[in-house]
């Protein structure tokens, strides 16, 4: 049985839960990190020497990375329809989880903190406003993407870069205060929300 480690309301281990609803795939989750056991414990550090979640442990395959994860399970479960075997449409969608993990991921960590978490160490009114400014920006490139694409980030089907780009949209939905409105992105969100995936996970999963 795959086993996930890490608790259910991170960003990162949601991409993993979706994933699994996508693939109808039984699993078993301990609660680690957030609110709950430290990834500094050594059994944990033991999996992940980088000391985040999500971490799988399918029959022996130890993973971390939530996107090589997401990777990871539609592959081995020959999800091509999700991530396909040919290079060049398999590399866009790659493309779109890298940008995430790396570009996106990074413009909302200040303004999520600061207004959504309420965290005492980002308050800096100047700094919000900026992570904001970059953030819509970002918004804005995918919306600019799902003009042209066909319905979803990489085209006319969802795929496994939608997990990631989808959580990204909903994290930016989540953030309470006036924004840019961006017409394709809603479009895209009210697409997503017709997978049971992603209503679990994304829209009713937290912010
Ligand atoms: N690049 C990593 C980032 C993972 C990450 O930031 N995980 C957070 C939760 S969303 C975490 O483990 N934080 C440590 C903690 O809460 O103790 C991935 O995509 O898996």
């Amino acid at each position: 049985m795959l086993r996930i480690h890490g608790y259910a309301q991170s960003i990162n281990v949601r991409k993993v839960l979706w994933t699994c609803a996508e693939l109808a795939l039984p699993y078993e989750r301990e609660d680690w990190a957030g609110p709950f056991r430290s990834t500094a414990d050594p059994t944990f550090r033991s999996l992940n020497p980088v000391g985040m979640v999500p971490v799988i442990d399918d029959d022996g395959t130890i993973l971390w990375e939530s996107n090589t994860i997401v990777r990871y399970l539609t592959a081995s479960r020959n999800r091509h329809d999700l991530l396909p075997d040919d290079p060049a449409p398999r590399a866009r969608i790659e493309m779109w989880m890298d940008w995430q993990a790396s570009d996106f991921n990074n413009s909302w960590r200040v303004a999520f903190q600061g207004l959504v978490r309420h965290n005492p160490d980002h308050q800096d009114a100047g700094a919000i406003e900026r992570s904001m400014v970059t953030f819509a920006g970002m918004v804005g490139i995918v919306d600019e993407q799902l003009a042209i694409s066909g319905g979803y980030i990489c085209g006319s089907q969802f795929s496994a870069a939608d997990i990631a780009i989808g959580l990204s949209v909903h994290r930016w939905r989540s953030i309470p205060v006036p924004k840019p409105r961006f017409d394709h992105v809603d479009r895209y969100y009210e697409r997503l929300c017709e997978r049971a995936g992603f209503r679990q996970h994304g829209r009713d999963g937290g912010p």
